[in-house]
């Protein structure tokens, strides 16, 4: 079996976490409150019929149904099911969910867009034809009838009245006529009720009440009514406005449906969380589990089995599994005493009884796959023969192997290594079997390699996954017995190499890389975690599933604990890779950990990046406008060929650079490109480039003395440099002997010192200068395969020079030179060492920037930050970036630590420019592409330290698949059932 590293996983992460938050105006349409409840009043003279509620079952969830959009059901295809409309107010889009014939919804379409108002109201009924229609009620107070063609779809809307004053809120209601035509009335919130004729015309309008807070309609003995909830009282009002009956409610609720839920044709009164049932709306039937509601509902009822009677719909928000504001709409099946099969899922409560399953439940097991399709099958598929039990979690997956994918190796794995990650996760079933029982069913002919050349698993699913076998089995293309991959979080396709197969289908059961936190904590065991994908404690054999055993210890980067509670024993993984942390018993109950790299063991918070197991990332990436990210679409803001300098002159941040149009990545380079300036302006934004009126022939090196600003830039005839502040530079002056050379400069206490690169045969020189005055020519003795880079340590005042040298065949390796003295009497070397050590390997040839960071985290003697490219040959072929830093720990990598910066698709052709700015180092750097609009663009990031501030921790994996992911992750079906 061949395993590709880490690098090779990649994965697509659908949006389907909605925005967070109710949109204002909704928030009125629904329940603002606690639930507390009336006694229910149990009167003997009306008998419930023994009308309950199932277990509630989940019917559509996030985005669908995410506020602000708004839902109305209504059977639109005449099969006798409820189908599930969804208007998106300020987006005037209607959106339809079938019903799949009561077992599960179909796959959403869009039914109606560009409504010309924000919508605001929607009903249904028979307004035109003889099939149902579909009415819409605008902010303005239009209203528009899009006409039922009986198969779910309908016509484009037609304006057919419009209402005015519809105040802040209104309802729009169907009411039954007195033909077989229905009529329109509409509600609004300041209790004003306005009925439509048949041609839409007003009728009537009445005022029953003062205030409403919710509205349906219905008929109340024989009668079309309209039920009004006034925030204290639900008021039941004929078309004419006569108050039929008054029924107390729950203060502050709103929650406010009609419907026939006890099946003897009148229709009773969902209050809140009880039903009240006509015709005296005394008795009243409470929906068991109501009060664990404390966000605002929208209650419906309406037949979403088929049965002929209603049950209750209710969508809500939460559960809160990823930490967003997830919403959620479920279906209470309802059900008399008298039924046969009360949860109607196919197996009657006789079966139940016998198997052990819920008769109140229809999916007991809540795997995605009702009870009767477990026991009776579905569409043919036999699942109990394929090994389904309805009281145990099951997977159904189809494998689709490439043709070069040896089949029996593939089931091999699937069933000695894959499977055995999820049957045997801490999850107890109901039958008391463990974990999530795979069913891994391989698919042939498998697919033609060559054929399919060019397409990916998007593609592929769309061709080769069976319609009918949506929404009961996953699909995963398996292109090899290695790595990589690609799926949809949260959904039932994707592609997987069978040693990243468990990775690729724990993202379509729900998870992410990082549970709910935003960046993957060093805690977080998964093998979801790009750090612990292919080994755990730098074992293969030991990936697995985290249970969130470590999910209350909160890691902040900014302020990181430097001890854990826990023993060492359950800690002992952060000692080894990727992470490497250094630890030690703190006791037997703690342990510390050397976040930092320091080298010592505190009691205090740290400051210190700990997600570089995989790559870490410095910030967001933006042109400097700072609104536009980097590989956006369109030209970028500022191309260049050549590395920019970035320098902090009196308090502020300045960026120069050399600046080109648009060009071919592979077109002849210019033989110069002007320079530009721009200063920070903070918040991610820079000044307009302003042209400095140089043209450079190299990479520019910009440094600041503290009171004067220069810039030096290469030229044909040798290295010229302007000086003053940053908007008002004198005049150039050229230096001597310095053609084709390039440079480096770096403030040594107030004195500008200026390196001089020619090439890897002669010494580096440097001269000094001070305004026009250019210092005498000198050289360090030092030669290097690189232009140097330099900065000055301020602790143990030494010249830091930043200079490469090969080893082993490595022509550009890493190397720190300190040396002491001045530039009058000469400098002499203290020591030169490799970066990360003589083993390292570390290297690159651009012009690295050196930084000495003596901020508190660095420690009383300062540490040392390198930031550089690395190799690139020839010299434009793009490279990654890298960050290497001192550290207090001498036996790693000799006392040296070195991170990528991002990913493998960040590159750059140009080398990298970074200064320590209030607190964090600012990076500036071009993007590698092959479009002449992008190659070479500019972008800077803000966070070069990677030390974020943001919560992380670890996440327990199993209960999101167990509770959430595994059935939501078929929950639509793609074609009608029988
Ligand atoms: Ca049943
Ligand atoms: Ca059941
Ligand atoms: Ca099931
Ligand atoms: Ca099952
Ligand atoms: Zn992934």
């Amino acid at each position: 079996m061949t395993t590709t590293s880490a690098n090779m996983v990649s994965c697509i992460v659908r949006p389907h976490r909605k925005g967070a938050g109710c949109h204002p105006r909704h928030l009125a349409l629904i329940a603002l409150a606690l639930f507390m409840h009336l006694p229910v009043q149990a009167v003997a003279a009306e008998p419930t019929a023994g009308l309950g509620f199932c277990r509630p079952y989940t019917w559509l969830f996030g985005g669908w149904v995410a506020p602000p959009r708004m839902p109305h059901l209504a059977d639109m295809n005449a099969d006798g099911y409820v189908d599930f409309l969804y208007a998106t107010p300020e987006d005037r889009f209607v959106d339809i969910s079938l019903n799949g014939r009561g077992w599960k919804p179909m796959r959403g379409e869009r039914l109606i867009s560009d409504l010309p108002d924000r919508i605001v109201g929607m009903a249904t009924g028979r307004f035109a034809g003889n099939t149902t229609d579909l009415a819409m009620l605008g902010a303005g107070g239009q209203v528009w009838i899009a006409q039922g063609r009986g198969d779910g779809k309908v016509q484009a809307p037609r304006s057919v009245a419009t209402v005015s004053e519809i105040g802040q809120r209104a309802w729009l209601l169907r009411m039954a006529g007195g033909d077989d035509r229905d009529r329109l009335a509409v509600v609004a919130s300041d209790g004003h009720v306005t009925a439509l004729g048949p041609t839409g015309q007003p009728v009537a309008t009445f005022r029953a009440v003062k205030r409403v807070v919710g509205a349906a309609s219905g008929q109340v003995g024989g009668q079309a009514a309209i039920a009004l909830h006034t925030g204290s009282a639900v008021v039941l009002v004929g078309p004419a406005g006569s108050v039929m009956r008054r029924l107390p409610a729950s203060r502050g609720q709103s929650a406010l449906a009609m419907g026939d839920v006890n099946g003897d044709g009148e229709d009773d009164v969902l209050i809140n969380g009880e039903v009240a049932l006509a015709p005296a709306f005394r008795s009243r039937v409470r929906i068991a589990g109501w009060e664990r509601f404390r966000k605002p509902v929208i209650a419906m009822l309406a037949d979403v089995t088929g049965k002929g009677r209603c049950d209750v719909v209710v969508q809500h928000q939460g559960p809160d599994y990823y930490g967003s504001k997830e919403a959620d709409c479920a279906v209470y099946v309802s059900y008399l005493a008298s039924d046969a099969d009360k949860d109607r899922d196919g197996l009657n409560d006789a079966e139940e009884a016998s198997l052990g399953s819920d008769p109140l439940d229809r999916d007991t097991d809540y795997d995605g796959l009702p009870d009767g399709w477990e026991v009776h099958g579905f569409r043919g598929f036999d699942l109990k023969a394929m090994g389904a039990s309805p009281l145990r979690k099951d997977v159904f997956v189809l494998n689709l192997p490439y043709d070069t994918v040896p089949v029996d190796q593939m089931e091999k794995l699937m069933k000695d290594k894959v499977a055995p990650l999820f049957e045997d996760l801490p999850y107890r079933n109901r039958d008391g079997s463990q974990g999530f029982r795979i069913h891994a069913v391989t698919m042939l002919p498998a697919v033609d390699t060559k054929a399919a050349a060019g397409k990916g698993w998007p593609q592929l699913a769309a061709e080769t996954f069976p319609k009918d076998k949506i929404g009961v089995f996953h699909w995963m293309l398996v292109p090899g017995l290695g790595g990589g991959g690609q799926s949809g979080q949260l959904a039932d396709a994707g592609s997987g190499g069978m040693a990243s197969w468990a990775h690729e289908f724990g993202h379509q059961l729900g998870l992410s890389h990082t549970g709910k936190w935003p960046a993957w904590s060093p805690t977080y065991t998964s093998l979801m975690n790009y750090s612990y994908s292919y080994q755990f404690d730098g074992d293969p054999a030991r990936i697995h599933f985290s249970r969130g055993e470590l999910a209350d210890i909160i890691l902040n980067e900014s302020r990181l604990p430097g001890k854990l509670p826990r023993p060492i024993e359950k800690l002992k993984f952060l000692a080894g890779p990727p992470y490497r942390f250094r630890i030690q018993a703190a006791g037997s109950h703690a342990t510390y950990v050397d976040w930092g790299w320091s080298g010592a063991f505190t009691d205090r918070r740290i400051r210190a990046n700990i997600t570089y197991g995989y790559s870490v990332n410095g910030g967001e990436r933006l042109q400097p406008s700072g609104t536009k990210p980097i590989g956006a679409p369109g030209p970028c803001e500022l191309m260049t060929d050549y590395q920019a300098s970035l320098v902090v002159h009196r308090g502020s941040l300045y960026m120069v650079t050399a600046d080109r149009d648009a060009l071919d990545p592979k077109a002849p380079r210019p033989e110069s490109a002007k320079l530009v300036i721009q200063r920070y302006l903070g918040k991610r934004a820079w000044t307009p480039k302003a042209d400095l009126g140089m043209h450079t022939t190299g990479d520019p090196a910009a440094v600041s003395d503290g009171r004067t600003f220069y810039v030096f830039y290469p030229t044909k005839v040798g290295v010229r440099y302007r000086y003053g502040s940053p908007d008002r530079l004198g005049d150039s002056v050229t230096i001597p002997d310095t053609a084709g050379c390039s440079i480096g400069a770096v403030n040594l206490r107030g004195t500008i010192l200026l390196l001089l690169y020619r090439s890897s045969a002669e010494n580096i020189r440097y001269c000094t200068v001070r305004g026009t005055r250019v210092g005498p020519m000198k050289d360090f003795g030092i030669k290097s395969t690189i232009t140097p880079g330099s900065a000055y340590d301020t602790r143990r005042k030494e010249l830091l020079l930043g200079t490469g040298s090969e080893l082993n065949r490595q022509p550009y390796r890493w190397q720190l030179r300190r040396l002491t003295g001045d530039p009058e009497r000469g400098f002499s070397e203290v020591s030169c060492v490799f970066l990360g050590g003589e083993k390292s390997g570390w290297a690159g040839n651009k012009r690295p920037n050196l930084i000495f960071d003596t901020s508190r985290d660095a420690g009383p003697d300062g540490r040392v930050i390198w930031i550089a490219a690395g190799v690139s040959a020839p010299s434009n072929t793009p490279t990654g970036l890298y960050i290497a830093r001192t550290i207090g720990v001498k036996d790693h990598n000799e006392g040296w630590m070195l991170w990528r910066y991002y990913d493998e698709w960040t590159n750059t052709r140009s080398g990298i420019a970074a200064a320590w700015y209030r607190g964090d180092i600012v990076l500036a750097t071009t993007w590698a592409s092959d479009h002449s609009t992008t190659d070479g663009g500019v972008y800077c990031a803000y966070n070069g330290t990677a030390i974020g501030n943001q919560d992380m921790a670890d996440f327990d994996d199993v209960t999101l698949m167990a509770d959430y992911g595994i059935a939501r992750s078929i929950q639509t079906l793609a074609v009608m059932p029988p």
